[in-house]
């Protein structure tokens, strides 16, 4: 509540300052789209040129996007709360009832998925950092949205808890397949990046489940006897990006690299991504942390970023508005604060480009919207589309 006061207070303050400076909105007409939102940059790129229309900058560090039926925008916020935002004015209202969080350093409210029969049962899926600072883990709830309510919150997953100093490597994305199975990345929790190669701990994994929390029959592991059951794939560091390729159904994921090292990889049951036994980074302080950069019976990238950009979500643009897109694959970049598009051919990378790099923001998330525009939030609070000038 006192956040939703906050914001009411600092949008008045924004509407008075305008009144204030005696600035007719008409003046503005030839930088607003057709919902009046502002422009906020244009920008002409390789194969297309494009307006940044902000819907929203009154956001509390957004992490993940979702689009409700109806066209507002479902969206949660690393400090705890989730919130719908309005597609026709950008208000802002916050929606009760999500899980009790852990906010310190990276830990907080982070992904959200709707069920594929969202329209129906109004399920979500949420993930979140739990605990305290000492001791934390990854975790993952359903719930159901009613108006502006989440009722009957439940938990699915809880990644294993270890002593672990304050809030560092939760992941975590998710992505839902088309048979039924929600697939989740767990950080190497930083200190512990030894047991991304422990297939029996839940860090550095990518895991799977059913929709209802359970573990399918067919996980690499199911039973427990040489990994965990939930887990699908190991040796990752900290994945923060997840998506489905649109026309082969494989999953898709990015990672954090420490000081290089970041990574696209094309998910495979079972696979081990090498991580801290083969990579392109090394430790922070310049240390090196495996001689190999590959290794038999681990998963080569599809590519690798030194020096790193912090990958964070991840998506194929489809849709109608950027035909040269289509097909691309879109990753934010956090300490690279640019937008990244990755041309391929089949499963190799044809190209790289940097857009909104004059923007200067940390961008958390990207997803191909429904309406064919491609959406982001930044780490500062904006909700933007991009849309064909
Ligand atoms: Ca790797």
């Amino acid at each position: 509540m006192k956040s939703s006061l906050l914001r009411t207070i600092s949008v008045l303050a924004a509407s008075l300052s305008l009144v204030a400076c005696g600035a007719p909105e008409a003046s503005n007409a030839a930088q607003t789209d057709d919902n009046q939102f502002a422009i906020i940059h244009q920008e002409t790129s390789q194969q297309a040129r494009f307006d940044v229309v902000q819907i929203t900058d009154q956001l509390s560090d957004p992490w993940a996007l979702a689009f409700l039926p109806d066209g507002d925008f479902l969206i949660t916020e690393k400090t705890g709360q989730v919130v719908r935002v309005s597609a026709e004015t950008g208000q802002i209202t916050a929606i009760p009832g999500g899980p009790e969080v852990l906010v310190s350093g990276q830990g907080g409210l982070l992904d959200l998925a709707l069920s594929p029969d969202f329209a129906t049962d109004g399920q979500i899926f949420l993930s979140f950092a739990e605990g305290t600072n000492d001791q934390n883990h990854t975790a993952i709830a359903s719930a159901i949205l009613r108006g502006n309510e989440l009722t009957g919150l439940k938990t699915l997953f809880q990644a294993n808890t270890i002593e672990k100093k304050k809030g560092a490597h939760f992941g975590s994305r998710f992505v839902l397949d088309d048979a039924g199975h929600l697939y989740a990345s767990i950080g190497e929790g930083f200190n512990w990046l030894h047991e991304a190669q422990n297939p029996h701990s839940h860090f550095g994994k990518i895991i799977r489940l059913n929709l209802d929390g359970s573990v399918p029959d067919d996980n690499p592991f199911a039973d427990g006897v040489d990994g965990a059951p939930e887990v699908w794939s190991y040796g990752h560091r900290n994945p923060q990006g997840l998506t489905l390729h649109p026309t082969t159904g494989v999953i898709w994921e990015s990672e954090h690299g420490p000081k290089g090292g970041d990574e696209i990889n094309i998910l495979q049951k079972g696979g081990n991504y090498g991580w801290p036994k083969a990579t392109f980074g090394m430790g922070y302080t310049g240390k090196v942390i495996s001689e190999f950069t590959e290794l038999p019976g681990m998963v080569d990238s599809v590519l690798h970023w030194v020096p790193s950009i912090a990958p964070s979500g991840l998506d194929f643009y489809e849709g109608e508005k950027f035909s040269n897109w289509n097909g691309d694959l879109f990753s934010g970049a956090l300490a690279g604060k640019h937008l990244r598009r990755i041309e391929l051919d089949g499963e190799t990378e044809a190209g790289q480009e940097r857009l909104l790099v004059a923007l200067k923001e940390k961008i958390r998330d990207v997803r191909s919207g429904p309406d064919g525009f491609l959406y982001l939030l930044t780490k500062s609070g904006k909700l933007l589309r991009l849309e064909p000038s």
